[in-house]
């Protein structure tokens, strides 16, 4: 058996047992469905920005004309991706947890909705969610319509400047998500963290939160991340590709 083999081996175990899975997820999940990484290199038009720097409200403060062009160009893009292998494995991982009486808890960091539009039923948006934006003066949001907006910064017609409801850097993450992430994380029994380069925190925390708890803890990426080390397995491989492979030896379900 090679070592790749027996790591889906005791992924296969883990899940298989398992009465209450997390799974954690970020960009990379996204990639298949065409959405380049946070951290990918920038092309085109965005080549010469850093997108760490963008995502903060000093940005937004010194420059929402090209903070917002960024969002809207994402969002575009979010909007027309489709869910890829990976998102729907997730769901049928979900749906075989509950058919045989276990539960199922997903933390996204990611902002695209392509999990809720996959069918998982149980998402919390760790870093909000760019198809939502909201108004700088109410704080009312809305859902903008699928093409760009026609001026920028966009405003509201409540007078304010319109923003991404995303988690900028800096920004407290939504008290509902991070309550839930907690709960999750104190009683499940096997966490996975995929696509995700275990960077930004709170989220880049939650193996070892998990690991205290007892959990066992199973990393899916097709590169070596900081945080390799500190799971359990650590899988070398592509979401589309070992996702719907651990669904089906795991629930014998397909995607
Ligand atoms: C907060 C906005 C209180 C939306 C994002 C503790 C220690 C040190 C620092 C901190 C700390 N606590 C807080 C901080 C500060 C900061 C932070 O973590 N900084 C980092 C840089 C050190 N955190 C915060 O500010 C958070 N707020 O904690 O509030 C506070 C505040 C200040 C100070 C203290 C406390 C807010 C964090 C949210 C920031 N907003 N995004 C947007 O524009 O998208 S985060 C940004 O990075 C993205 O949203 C993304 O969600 C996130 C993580 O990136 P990844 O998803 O991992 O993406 P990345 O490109 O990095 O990696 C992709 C991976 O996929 C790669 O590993 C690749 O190999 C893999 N991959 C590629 N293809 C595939 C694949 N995997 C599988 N299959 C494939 N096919």
């Amino acid at each position: 058996m090679t070592p790749a083999e027996r790591d889906m081996e005791r992924a296969t175990r883990m899940l298989a047992r398992a009465k209450h899975v997390v799974v954690l997820t970020g960009a990379g999940i996204s990639a298949e469905s065409g959405i380049r990484t946070f951290r990918d290199t920038m092309r085109g038009l965005w080549k010469d920005f850093d997108p760490a720097t963008l995502a903060t409200p000093e940005a937004f403060a010194r420059d929402p004309e090209v903070v917002t062009r960024w969002y809207d160009h994402r969002r575009l893009g979010c909007l027309a991706a489709e869910p890829n292998a990976g998102h729907t494995a997730l769901v049928a991982i979900e749906r075989g947890l509950i058919r045989r009486g276990g539960r199922f808890t997903l933390l996204t960091q990611n902002v695209d909705r392509l999990h809720h539009r996959a069918g998982s039923a149980n998402v919390h948006e760790l870093h909000g969610t760019i198809v939502v934006w909201r108004c700088t003066a109410t704080g009312n949001e809305l859902e903008p319509p699928p093409s760009p907006f026609r001026e920028f910064p966009p405003r509201s017609a409540w007078g304010g400047l319109l923003r991404p409801a995303v988690v900028w850097f800096g920004e407290m993450l939504p008290i509902p998500a991070l309550d839930a992430a907690a709960r999750a994380l104190r009683t499940c029994d096997c966490f996975m963290s995929v696509g995700t380069s275990s960077a930004v925190y709170p989220a880049a925390g939650f193996v070892d939160l998990a690991a205290a708890s007892g959990s066992g803890t199973i990393e899916v990426n097709p590169q070596e991340t900081p945080a390799s080390g500190r799971f359990d397995v650590s899988i070398r491989a592509r979401a589309g590709a070992a996702l719907p492979e651990l669904a089906a030896r795991a629930f014998g379900t397909g995607t």
